[in-house]
């Protein structure tokens, strides 16, 4: 269907059923299609618990979310997450091979298509270096994959499914900053139609973004591009010369 990906908060309030204290307090923001949109914050402040309300792994407590003007809650969840990939934080790899691992979700993708995927998450290289190749063999009886390969195999697995809305959680901390730098000007070029969400502790990726929003305690404390952060956000600014 003909959706352009435009994600937007109004007033969300997000409290874990079981717990007392919201997480997610009063957030509100647009995110606009083929926008690239960076969250930073320090560890807690909720970064994964808003992306997680996107595809409705939670449902919000209070306030609107909504997708191209339409509230999640009255998409179709199928639908919903068909347009959706996310990279989670803790990378999910199955025992199984490699090929198995990126085309998880998408078992009717070609071998070309798996592999221009493997290359964009700067995957296909390492990949290749195996024996036994796209068949290799993971986990029990199989190789072990460094963190930062998983993630790539996650990454790559995410890019097969062409979404409409790519959210990376913190996808490429285990990567050295030189591969991810190659994934990132690879990225930008896949993206050219994908509204994209992502969580990063790098400076040098976080100022990819058109724009980043400051998450403090649950709250959006700033909201704005690299240079107007730096100007407005004392907790910008303690990132950056972190
Ligand atoms: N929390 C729960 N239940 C959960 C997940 C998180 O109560 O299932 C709490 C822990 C924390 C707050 O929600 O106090 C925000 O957690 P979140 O994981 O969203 O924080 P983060 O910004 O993603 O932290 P990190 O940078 O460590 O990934
Ligand atoms: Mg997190």
């Amino acid at each position: 269907k003909n959706i352009k990906g435009k994600i937007e908060f109004k007033n969300v309030d997000f409290t874990y059923s079981g717990s007392l204290n919201p997480v997610l307090k009063n957030i509100s923001f647009v995110c606009n299609p083929g926008e690239m949109l960076a969250i930073v914050g320090s560890t807690g402040s909720g970064k994964t618990s808003l992306i997680n309300l996107i595809p409705r792994f939670y449902d919000v407590t209070s306030g609107e979310l909504k997708i191209d003007e339409i509230n999640v809650n009255m998409m179709n969840l199928k639908e919903l997450r068909d347009i959706i990939a996310i990279v989670p934080q803790k990378t999910m790899l199955f025992s199984g091979n490699i090929l198995e691992n990126i085309k998880w979700g998408n078992e009717n993708a070609s071998v070309e298509e798996v592999q221009d995927a493997a290359k964009i998450a700067q995957a296909h290289e390492f990949i290749m270096s195996f024996p036994e190749k796209y068949t290799t063999q993971l986990g029990q009886g199989g190789v072990n994959l460094s963190g930062g390969q998983k993630q790539r195999i996650s990454l790559a697995r995410a890019l097969l499914k062409k979404p409409k809305i790519l959210i990376l959680d913190d996808s490429t901390s285990a990567v050295d900053m030189t591969t991810e730098g190659k994934i990132r000007r690879g990225l930008k070029l896949y993206l050219k139609n994908t509204t994209c969400i992502f969580i990063a502790q790098r400076i040098t990726t976080i100022r990819e973004a058109n724009r980043i929003i400051v998450l403090d305690n649950g709250m959006i404390s700033a909201i704005g591009t690299h240079e107007e952060l730096m100007k407005n956000s004392d907790i910008y600014k303690d990132i950056y010369y972190s």
